[in-house]
């Protein structure tokens, strides 16, 4: 089954011009909410359009389910062991009317939606940034991908997070985080001179940098909101697993985010990732 994982990879590369491309004259707001209850912007529901008519297309997905949509679409009739695919169509979305950084995440499951991240086979992001780049976890080895003109080229391989960690990023507004975290922040990584402060408001953009140059991602657990805000199945399971296939440490604050066990398909969860050595010592200051 692995070309269906290659060619969903494919398709998604195949996509990602058009949805660069797509981007202008589609920075208004539409009306509608998505189902976690965020404002849509017409980029959203063109790149979710594109991506859910072209890998429902590919034989041997028997599902997709979008950040953007209540519902599972399934396919036409599907064998038993096809795939099932989460689509974050367009993270950072609301970076488009500042011209930031934005991307497309994919998860690729071996069961049912939802499903615990322990059942990817597959998760990548797109970033639209200076260039399009993909990077791809299979079978835990990461691959960065120049997309040109809908190719994906391979420009980097064994893609590991470093161990030194050197940039951070935590989301969320620092009144509203929990003691725990406030403190982590303060005293293991703003007393460090070594780590500087990386966040631009797309994960896929801030995770890359985390990739490329070490240390930690974190939408974190809110006083507001205890869960966060980011989605199990299509940012925080494919983003998890990209980390861990490249050797870094996912953590919702206690366990790996490829365990959580999902009980709805939006279902939030707080996020930690990053080099291994910083996450584990943030789950210990949240123990
Ligand atoms: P949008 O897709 O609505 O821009 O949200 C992006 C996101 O889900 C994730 O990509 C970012 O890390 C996070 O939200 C940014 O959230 P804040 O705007 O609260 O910092």
């Amino acid at each position: 089954m692995s070309e269906v994982v290659d060619r969903v990879l494919d398709v998604v590369a195949e996509t990602a011009p058009e949805v660069r491309e797509g981007l202008v004259g589609r920075r208004e707001y539409e009306t509608s909410e998505n189902p976690s209850g965020e404002q849509m912007l017409a980029a959203d529901r063109y790149a979710d359009q594109l991506l859910e008519e072209r890998l429902l297309a590919i034989d041997g997905v028997a599902s997709y389910a979008s950040e953007e949509r209540a519902d599972v679409v399934h396919a036409e009739g599907s064998s038993a062991d096809a795939y099932h695919v989460a689509v974050d169509p367009l993270d950072g979305s609301s970076n488009l009317k500042s011209n930031n950084a934005m991307g497309t995440i994919v998860g690729v499951y071996d069961e049912p939606l939802p499903a615990r991240g322990e059942h990817l086979v597959a998760g990548a992001y797109v970033l639209y940034g200076p260039i399009t780049t993909m990077t791809a976890a299979v079978h835990e080895e990461v691959t960065e991908y120049v997309i040109d003109d809908g190719e994906r080229r391979v420009d980097r391989e064994g893609v590991t997070v470093p161990d030194d960690p050197t940039v951070y990023g935590f989301g969320g507004r620092v009144p509203d985080w929990t003691d725990d975290v406030e403190r982590f922040v303060r005293e293991e990584i703003e007393s460090d001179d070594s780590i500087k402060l990386r966040y631009g408001g797309a994960m896929i953009a801030d995770v890359n940098q985390v990739v490329t140059y070490g240390g930690v991602f974190s939408y974190p657990e809110l006083q507001s909101a205890p869960e966060g805000k980011l989605r199990v199945q299509f940012e925080g399971n494919p983003i998890g697993y990209i980390i861990e296939s490249a050797g870094g440490k996912s953590s919702n604050g206690e366990q790996s985010l490829l365990s959580v066990e999902p009980t709805e398909l939006h279902q939030r969860t707080p996020v930690y990732v990053g080099t291994t050595s910083l996450i584990e010592r943030l789950e210990a200051a949240l123990a």
